[in-house]
């Protein structure tokens, strides 16, 4: 009785500071408006707009059909074309035409890719910089939409998000990683499964021979194609049972490349998977995918740009025909069937982001259905890459406020001395530690990566007490599978930010409550005097400037019953190894 009791009144201490989060995103509650800039890319030292791309594209068309008009000229090239006249003879199509499975997966894929890359740029833009190197180094990006990280003042991750607009992304408020995520996801999976239907099929049924090159003269071809494209005078469109070569090359490049590159880029920006690869997580480390990943978007942009470009101006109604209605001829039911297509994927355009906004909790409720089982399969992985003193970033950016308390001014007056950790909830003996009494436990250091859900990641080494230490000395009781850790400080929307782990997760080995940060006491900026390291877990699970840490059997009680600050608040999911 009197230990129930007093277990009540530690929790109920701590939860007194917990602010109501919504169940919607209250628009004049949020992270507030701040535009970026137009996007730039570097070269060497200096910055160019991306809007250049349009006045090079058209001098690069106009160009293009100048110099091949002129080249069709000649003799050589006429005997090109004679000999290689656009389709690589040895495809021996056996299957003309497109069967009903072949034409809703073509509908399903372009009504999913919308919804990935819209939330996929959503994403981007909670880090609006692109980076080779893992240590994400203000100055050292190669792509940026915001302007240069300001070195007067305090720069947090959080600071750097951009707002760009609901059209385009989904939801279209700053910093709304956490919605966007569902979003990409959710639709990733859907996508996969797609796709691998999609490639069964394709395999079953002789239709992969459309688009897969079966012999070198496919290159010729190919440019025997675009020659005779850019001089203005089309081949003839046979769509309907074969492909010429260089649409074979665009849409094997399409399928069978940037497809599975997108996959593996997008699951290798997870910190359970990162650090699952040994040495070639660190060389294909989360900037590197993520600067891959968003040239395959790139790559994926140009092709429904040039793709749509040529279904329309090759001969739009037999191409319509072809895909929307599985019919050879120029009779309008392509154009109905495109249309209503088109209705739907309008529809679905405008409504998603209003939709998230005002549903907010719906989305995520949604994503943990059909996600959360998938990604804590993540926590079980070992870590496996390793870093070394050399590997440690110069610069780490920083997240979060800084506890703006009485209570923790004064323990920063007294330098952490009159600081007592207090362990709670279902254990057999509830504790406080002094930080003198936490460091003269077993030290454990380790050097590691940093995911930080926006995208940025830094190498640091962290020492301090294993999580599984403190458990082993204060006996959680059997129905104890939760750990609530409070901070001293606030989320983003006040009230006390918090995050709730799994007994299991904090037993693991690269789990500990760390003091020191590259060989000194943390930081303030970083979580002094204590903060939690659990490396397969993104960052914002790593709770800093801990106040108290409970053990509970269920976390539904607390704040909105997400699982933390940051679930309630933001939509972020609980178990985040990915
Ligand atoms: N108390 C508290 N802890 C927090 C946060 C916060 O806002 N408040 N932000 C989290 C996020 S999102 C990240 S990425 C890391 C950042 O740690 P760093 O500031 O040491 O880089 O802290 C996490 N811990
Ligand atoms: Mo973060």
């Amino acid at each position: 009785m009197g230990e129930a009791r007093q277990a009540d009144e530690f929790a109920e201490q701590l939860e007194a500071r917990f602010t109501s989060a919504d169940d919607r995103v209250r628009l004049s509650h949020w992270t507030p408006l701040h535009s970026g800039v137009v996007p730039r890319i570097r070269l060497g030292r200096r910055w160019f707009s991306v809007l250049w791309i349009i006045p090079l594209g058209l001098l690069f068309i106009i160009g293009g059909v100048a110099i091949c008009q002129e080249l069709r000229r000649l003799a050589v090239v006429q005997n090109f074309i004679a000999s290689y006249p656009g389709a690589a003879a040895s495809a021996p199509v056996r299957y003309s035409g497109f069967p009903w499975w072949l034409r809703w997966q073509h509908f399903l894929n372009l009504f999913f890719m919308f919804f990935i890359i819209r939330a996929g740029i959503q994403i981007l833009a909670d880090h609006p910089r692109l980076y080779w190197n893992v240590h994400c180094t203000p100055g050292s990006e190669w792509f940026r939409f915001q302007h240069a990280v300001p070195t007067d003042r305090l720069w947090t991750a959080k600071d750097d998000a951009v707002t760009i607009p609901g059209w385009l992304g989904i939801p279209g408020i700053r910093h709304s990683i956490g919605l966007a995520r569902w979003w990409h996801f959710g639709f990733d999976l859907l996508w996969v499964v797609n796709g691998i239907i999609f490639y069964v099929l394709l395999f079953t049924t002789y239709q992969w021979q459309r688009i897969v090159p079966m012999s070198w003269s496919v290159f010729p071809n190919a440019l025997s194609t675009m020659l005779q494209y850019l001089s203005l005078h089309f081949p003839p469109n046979d769509g309907w049972a074969y492909y010429n070569s260089l649409q074979v090359l665009a849409y094997f490049i399409t399928v069978f490349v940037a497809a599975p590159i997108a996959v593996i880029t997008g699951l290798l920006q997870a910190p359970a998977i990162g650090n699952r690869l040994g040495r070639l997580g660190k060389i294909f480390n989360r900037q590197v995918a993520r600067s891959i990943h968003f040239l395959v978007l790139c790559w994926f942009l140009q092709f429904i740009a040039f793709h749509l470009t040529m279904v329309f101006i090759t001969g739009a109604r037999e191409n319509l025909n072809h895909m929307f209605a599985g019919l050879n001829g120029d009779s309008s039911q392509g154009f109905v069937v495109f249309g209503i297509a088109l209705c739907v994927v309008l529809a679905a355009w405008f409504w998603a982001s209003p939709f998230t906004i005002k549903h907010a909790r719906l989305i995520q409720n949604s994503g943990n259905w059909l996600l959360g089982g998938l990604t804590a399969l993540g926590e079980s992985w070992e870590p496996t890459t390793q870093y070394s003193e050399n590997d440690i970033s110069k610069f780490f950016w920083p997240n979060g406020k800084i506890p703006q308390s009485d209570e923790f001014n004064d323990l920063i007056k007294a330098n952490f001395k009159s600081y007592r950790l207090r362990i709670g909830g279902l254990v057999e003996n509830p504790r406080e530690f002094t930080l003198a009494e936490l460091m003269a436990m077993p030290k454990q250091e380790q050097i590691t990566d940093h995911f930080c859900i926006q995208g940025w990641t830094g190498i640091a080494k962290w020492g301090g007490v294993p999580m599984l230490h403190l458990i082993d000395m204060l006996r959680p009781s059997p129905d104890a599978h939760y750990v609530v850790f409070y901070s001293f400080g606030e989320g983003a929307d006040g009230g006390t930010y918090y995050d709730v782990h799994t007994l299991e997760n904090m037993k693991h080995h690269l789990t500990i409550l760390a003091y020191e940060m590259n060989g000194a006491a943390v930081s303030i900026l970083h979580g002094a005097p204590l903060r939690l390291r659990c490396e397969n877990e993104l960052g914002f699970k790593q709770v800093k400037w801990i106040n108290a840490i409970e053990f509970v059997s269920d976390f539904r009680h607390l704040g909105a019953g997400e699982g933390g600050y940051n679930e309630d608040h933001e939509f972020f999911g609980y178990r985040a190894p990915i």
